[in-house]
């Protein structure tokens, strides 16, 4: 019983170290280690795989894999791989990357409530210019994806003051937020959103679902003037165009983005050169080697012991 770590753009022997001391009964090897990808012997006998981003060639070689475990919370890294074989899929659930991830959402929120853009614009002209300020308790944010990393975003910018609503497949009952459901109430909740935060997974159902029809109708004449997007989830339920129209045409005031369709987002995207698109480089809850190593290696210790691990992920529904 052995695992392999295929962590692309990830220090892979960092992780390794990590792993060890928490499976000191297992092998570990790392995909990046030269004499790994064509020892035959040694890929058909591993049984975990620990995977950002999998090579497929890695998935094809390995035959006897039982089960494979996200180093991340989303889990289309490995669900688009075309050689991925039909075992379980684990995903990331660990407090500190939730913190991280309401850490971001909130800056965001903040930074756009408090009119950062304008004040760093005023600044660059030498300009000393009060602007009126709306409360917190005067905005409407609305968030898609009310999971993990939704909920702990929620109850932070709920204490803040923001009117928090939220949208997801399933109806939720949380204190303090007005839940909404389903593609029928998804107008609903974009009407009384002015600030709306992104943290859906990509999967079938949410690909390309930012678009400028949507985008269009979040509320247009609350305290902030202009509706705002903040997308800390995944840059493929985004239509990158759209957002550019939607950008330079007024319908939004401004955005923060840490997710794009394609990563790293191309030096040609015009997204770059806009004064009121703030890009990040998928920076808003990078993984921790302490306490994701803990957290997936007891998910793989209950797999040996032919249990089902915490955090499987439903492969139809893509999350
Ligand atoms: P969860 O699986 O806990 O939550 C996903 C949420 O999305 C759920 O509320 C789910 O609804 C909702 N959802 C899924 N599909 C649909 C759909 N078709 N229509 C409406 N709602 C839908 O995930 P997390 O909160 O842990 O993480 C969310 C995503 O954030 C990850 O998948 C990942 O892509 C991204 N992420 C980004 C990071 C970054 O650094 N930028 C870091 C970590 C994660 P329901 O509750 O009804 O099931
Ligand atoms: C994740 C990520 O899915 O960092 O955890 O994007």
């Amino acid at each position: 019983m052995s695992v392999l770590l295929c962590l692309t753009g990830c220090d892979e022997q960092e992780w390794a170290q990590r792993f060890k001391q928490h499976l000191p009964n297992l092998d570990i090897y790392c995909w990046s280690d030269p004499s790994v990808p064509n020892n035959t012997q040694l890929l058909n006998s591993l049984t975990h795989l620990v995977a950002w981003k999998p090579v497929d060639e890695c998935l094809q070689k390995l035959t006897s894999l039982q089960a494979v475990y996200s180093l991340g919370a989303g889990v289309d890294h490995i669900l688009n791989c075309k050689s991925l074989p039909n075992v379980p899929v684990y995903r990331l659930v660990d407090s500190d990357l939730t913190n991280r991830m309401s850490e971001w959402v909130v800056l965001q929120a903040l930074f756009h409530l408090r009119q950062m853009p304008a004040y760093m614009q005023a600044q660059s002209q030498r300009q000393w210019q009060p602007l009126l300020q709306p409360a917190a308790t005067d905005v409407t944010l609305g968030i898609m994806g009310m999971g993990v990393l939704g909920k702990a975003a929620a109850k932070h910018l709920t204490a803040l003051g923001f009117n928090v609503l939220s949208w997801s497949r399933s109806a939720k009952q949380i204190e303090n937020v007005k839940s909404f459901s389903t593609q029928q109430q998804l107008p609903a909740f974009l009407k009384e959103t002015e600030i709306l935060v992104n943290l859906l997974p990509s999967n079938k159902h949410t690909h390309g679902l930012v678009t400028m029809e949507l985008l269009q109708q979040l509320q247009s004449d609350g305290p902030l003037k202009a509706a705002v997007y903040i997308n800390g989830g995944r840059g493929a339920t985004q239509n990158e165009a759209d957002l550019y129209k939607a950008l330079t045409s007024g319908i939004l005031k401004a955005a923060s983005i840490d997710v794009f369709e394609n990563e790293p987002l191309a030096a040609d995207s015009p997204l770059w050169q806009l004064p009121n698109c703030f890009i990040f480089p998928h920076v808003a809850a990078t993984s921790s080697p302490i306490t994701a190593s803990k957290i997936i290696a007891s998910q793989i210790l209950s797999v040996e012991a032919g249990e089902t691990a915490e955090n499987l992920v439903d492969t139809t529904l893509g999350y």
